[in-house]
């Protein structure tokens, strides 16, 4: 298994006494969207990161293009953890992008209330697969557009939603992966909307 690596200062907060409810989130998308980059700037906990350096013998097989510079990529999941208060935790796992890692995904997605969709406008397709997978498991999920700086053409999340033919019930935020507070935002949208789903399900029982 690859090396755990982490750029960011660790943080070490505590697990809350008072936390008691759990709940698993995944982070999806297509390769290089900022999965990892996501769950390394929320988590609280070092997260457990299993990258790995690119190499000549992915020349072919992995896809790198619109991501040129990047040089590690996910072979597992990520790992992290968030408590959004005192009481409720999530526990994030970002799942690997690359088209051979993705028989991984229906396992990762065991257990898990919600999902989070990253999406990079400049590579949309990639978003797909995700999307798919998520509607087939029935699982709830938000889509998160990650700006990325040389992106020129600045959709619309409307515009978006459309390409992606998304119901207008999913809930759209644009975030940036590598800003801890943005992150945050993103799961807290999508535990308002598990919330909702979840007030709506009770009404009509
Ligand atoms: N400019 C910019 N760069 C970003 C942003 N988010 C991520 N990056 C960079 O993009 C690269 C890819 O990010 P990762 O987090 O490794 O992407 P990933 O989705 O986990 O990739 P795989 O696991 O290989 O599918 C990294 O070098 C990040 O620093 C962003 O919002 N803006
Ligand atoms: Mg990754």
């Amino acid at each position: 298994m690859g090396s755990a690596t982490s750029e960011l200062p660790v943080r070490r907060t505590p697990l809350a006494d008072a936390a008691e409810t759990g709940l698993k989130i995944v982070i999806v998308g297509g390769f290089g969207v900022g999965k990892t980059t996501l769950v390394r700037s929320v988590s609280e906990i070092r997260p457990l990161n299993t990258e790995e350096v690119m190499t000549q013998a992915g020349v072919g097989v992995d896809e790198t293009r619109g991501v040129a510079a990047k040089t590690t990529t996910t072979v597992a999941f990520d790992f992290g953890r968030i408590s959004l208060n005192e009481r409720m935790v999530l526990y994030l796992f970002g799942a690997p992008g690359q088209e051979r890692f993705w028989f991984l995904w229906d396992r990762l997605f065991s257990g898990t209330l919600g999902a989070v969709v990253l999406v990079d406008t400049r590579r949309m397709d990639d978003s797909w697969y995700a999307i798919d997978r998520l509607e087939h498991h029935k699982t709830p999920f938000v889509v998160a557009v990650n700006r990325f700086d040389d992106d020129t053409h600045r959709y619309s999340l409307d515009e978006i939603r459309q390409a992606l033919a998304l119901p207008s019930h999913v809930p759209m935020i644009d975030c940036d992966a590598r800003v801890r507070q943005s992150g945050k935002d993103v799961l807290i949208t999508l535990v308002n909307h598990l919330y909702e789903r979840a007030m709506a399900q009770e009404a009509t029982l």
